[in-house]
């Protein structure tokens, strides 16, 4: 049976004019469809857990915005608090409550942050933490790992996944030696590798910032003992542990990946839900490490709009909602029945691959080789999970276009949406 194909006309005329005046005519690459080949869809709406595109076609969302939405489109609560706090005003360059606020559901949701500061991206949170890891300890060496994505800060841009693996330029150009020469790049979940790095350097050894669990290789789990390596090495040596949960706060445990594997970093970094789909990043932790930030210490980090007042109400919205209804069981099981029904339906296809699953987010790799490190997940099938993504986008089922992302499931998702998108899989697979 042939497969639909859905009619993209007006997002095919709107990314021609964009492209006129956005390079790519996109404002990140992520979104260009390089990773899968043909022309992004451009969105009207979003509500629950659909995205409505401007050729009227309706998609399960299973992006929902790259990892804020794990409670769908305009939840009541995140909407309320938004029109309330635009009652107030925009923005007034000077401290509101509201910041206050989300800085106490933050500390409380996640106890080894005892100081937060707001900025406005995962980015920002990223670079302040690694700017106050060398500022605190007086050493620039800082661990990455290869795969890993800290978003596009120069000293982090190496070896780095996303939309950096996805288009081909892990390393970007215009950042110069100067910027990288003391960011050391591992092999994720290589303990032994770890352990001799820390061994020859590690008193030049800042810190360590990664992912707890990887989403930009696509979802890569933490080996037994890895987190638990990091942790050891950087307390032995005083370095500055960070997880990079900006994808995982708020995502796989209320707590994020610290409070499910039970590991404590010195610093976090927070993003995406934490606002709610408005643009926020967070870094916070350990006060006497966080007293080294302006204006109570000498390591500089400002902002404009950071602690933004309509931003700060998303997160507030969020969290409170969050805080509420504890979504996280039922994320996970839902979740499972959509891993397990694609899995079977690959399987039943012949076809190689394997799943990667923590929490809401996971990955179907076009890989038979579990993917537990940036070499194993650079031999992904590209061209197998391109032709997956467009089939599957023409059955009105909207995954991140890349093999190196996570697809989020929300509570937003049903059951239906969930049988709909196994039936969709087996029907692409069924036509292989
Ligand atoms: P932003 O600067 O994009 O808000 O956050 C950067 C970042 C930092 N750390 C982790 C673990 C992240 O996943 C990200 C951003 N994630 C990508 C998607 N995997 C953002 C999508 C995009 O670049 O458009």
């Amino acid at each position: 049976m042939a497969l639909p194909s859905l009619d993209h006309t007006r997002s095919e005329a709107e990314f021609a004019r964009a492209k006129q005046l956005i390079p790519g005519g996109v404002n990140s690459p992520a979104r260009a469809f390089g990773g899968v080949g043909g022309n992004p869809v451009f969105i009207e709406r979003g509500a629950e857990a659909y995205l409505y595109d401007i050729d009227g076609n309706r998609y399960v969302d299973y992006i929902g915005s790259w990892g804020p939405h794990i409670l769908g489109h305009r939840h009541p609560l995140i909407v309320k608090s938004l029109e309330n706090a635009l009652l107030r005003g925009t923005s007034f360059g000077a401290p509101t409550v509201q910041e206050s606020e989300l800085a106490e559901l933050i500390i409380e949701a996640v106890p080894s942050v005892e100081r937060v500061r707001m900025v406005n991206s995962g980015t920002e949170a990223t670079m302040s933490a690694v700017r106050l890891a060398r500022g605190y300890t007086g050493r620039n060496v800082i661990i990455k790992f290869a795969g890993c994505y800290h978003g596009h800060v120069d000293s982090l841009l190496v070896s780095a996944g996303s939309g950096a693996l996805t288009h081909g330029v892990p390393s970007s150009p215009g950042i110069p030696a100067g910027a990288t020469q003391d960011t050391l790049i591992l092999e994720y979940n290589d303990i032994e590798g770890l352990k001799a790095a820390f061994a020859a350097r590690g008193s030049e050894i800042a810190g360590i910032i990664l992912e707890p669990v990887v989403g930009n290789m696509g979802v890569v789990v933490p080996v037994a003992g890895f987190l638990e390596s990091c942790r050891e090495l950087c307390t032995q040596h005083g370095s500055v542990l960070i997880f990079d949960e900006v994808m995982t706060g708020f995502r796989v445990a209320h707590g994020g990946a610290q409070q499910r594997f039970g590991v404590t970093p010195d610093l976090t970094t927070l993003g995406k839900i934490v606002g709610g789909g408005l643009p926020v990043g967070a870094y916070g932790g350990k006060k006497e490490i966080m007293d080294s930030i302006s204006p109570v210490g000498p390591v500089y980090q400002a902002g404009t709009l950071s602690g933004n007042p309509l931003a700060m109400a998303g997160g507030l919205g969020m969290l409170t909602a969050l805080k509420a209804l504890d979504p996280y069981e039922e994320l996970e099981r839902k979740t499972t029945v959509l891993t397990q029904g694609l899995g079977e339906a690959a399987t039943k296809a012949g076809i190689p691959h394997s799943i990667a699953q923590v929490g809401s987010m996971f990955t179907l790799f076009f890989n038979p080789e579990p993917v537990t490190s940036y070499s194993i997940s650079a031999k992904n099938d590209t061209a197998a999970f391109a032709k997956f993504f467009h089939a599957m986008l023409n059955q009105g089922i909207y995954l991140p276009c890349s093999q190196f992302e996570a697809v989020f499931v929300s509570a937003a998702h049903s059951e239906v949406d969930i049988a709909i998108t196994i039936e969709a899989a087996n029907r692409v697979f069924a036509n292989w």
